[in-house]
């Protein structure tokens, strides 16, 4: 008899105990994650389904979509606007929200998401992942606007990914710590495979695009070159590095085992606050990572005590290991 706990019975049992999951939130956790089986199931197809390569047309970031990014998001759209449980959704592949359509019941929650983060990596078959962060929308407000979008990370009930790599796996926080769970295909369900994990607060890995090294601010030069220096250096330790270029697996691997991941603002194009988008990509990540004891921060401020100013803001991120972040804070605080 399979004794595993399946994503439903989890959800259901820490409303029982926490509280902090309401039906209509396990609802819309229970419709992301059956949207996020979907989407595994088309990436796994790869070139047998005809859904890799470009889809000639850019999005609102500027960068060419992927066609999986685009099924992604019509997943994650066609499966939540529906069920009653939301009230919009924005996402990195729309310029701006999309508002639960009339002929459907309006619900309290405000879901975010990247649809199919790290898509660099579709056509070479490397990891790749769903984002999704949830909000509550404002009590005031009658019809939605992106106004109502504008939280800081702080306010997020429920956030967490999907990778879609070897294992097609879930990991959610409601705020009561984090917790993994597989996708059994014999059973067609995500069933609980880890519960409060723990990021250690020491390392000796770092993920960051080395090739940027140029143009990074002195406080992320300093704290590379460190590591760098290994055992001859004020580290007193070796380091390794890892940069898969999917932040969901990066973060993945921190989750499991450590480390420090960065993206930090680059001289490159001086005026974004860095690549990544503070709304449904450093603060759900963020949110994750300090439910599992580690921390995320923009160099000098916490990611989820930043307020966004619009939708698709960008942000400086570097999260991970909290004696690393640590490090790293006061490296910016001290220039
Ligand atoms: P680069 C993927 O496009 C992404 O948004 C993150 O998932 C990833 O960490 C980063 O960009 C990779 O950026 O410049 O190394 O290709």
């Amino acid at each position: 008899m399979n004794n595993r706990i399946s994503l439903s019975r989890y959800l259901v049992e820490q409303q029982r105990s926490k509280g902090h999951i309401p039906a209509e939130l396990r609802l819309l956790l229970e419709v992301v994650a059956r949207a996020c089986k979907s989407i595994s199931h088309a990436v796994n197809k790869g070139a047998l389904g005809g859904v890799l390569g470009s889809a000639d047309r850019e999005n609102v970031q500027g960068e060419v979509q992927k066609k999986l990014d685009i099924i992604a998001n019509e997943v994650l759209i066609e499966a939540n606007e529906w069920g009653g449980h939301l009230a919009a959704m924005a996402s990195e592949e729309m310029d701006s929200i999309y508002l639960v359509p009339n002929r459907y019941p309006q619900g309290e929650y405000l879901l975010l998401f990247d649809p199919l983060d790290g898509s660099s990596n579709i056509d070479v078959n490397v990891s790749i992942g769903t984002i999704f962060s949830v909000l509550r929308k404002p009590e005031a407000s009658a019809s939605v606007t992106e106004q109502d979008f504008l939280q800081s990370g702080r306010h997020q009930v429920a956030a967490g990914y999907c990778i879609y790599g070897p294992q097609t796996t879930l990991v959610l926080t409601v705020g009561d710590g984090v917790a993994m769970f597989t996708l059994d295909r014999e059973q067609g369900s995500f069933v609980l495979t880890q519960e409060n994990i723990t990021i250690p607060a020491d390392t000796k890995e770092f993920a960051i695009n080395m090739s940027n090294m140029r143009h990074w601010a002195e406080p992320v030069r300093r704290y590379i070159d460190e590591c760098l220096q290994g055992k001859e250096g004020p580290r007193g330790k070796d380091f390794n590095m890892r940069w898969i270029a999917s932040m969901v697996a990066d973060v993945h691997r921190i989750l499991t085992r450590g480390g420090v991941f960065m993206y930090p603002w680059d001289k490159r194009e001086p005026h974004k606050a860095g690549k990544l988008r503070l709304m449904y990509e450093a603060s759900p990540m963020g949110w994750i990572v300090e439910q599992a004891g580690g921390a995320a921060i923009n160099g000098q401020e916490r990611i989820l005590d930043i307020t966004p100013q619009h939708l698709h803001q960008r942000v400086s991120v570097m999260l991970g290991s909290k004696n690393e972040v640590e490090r790293l804070r006061q490296f910016h605080a001290s220039i």
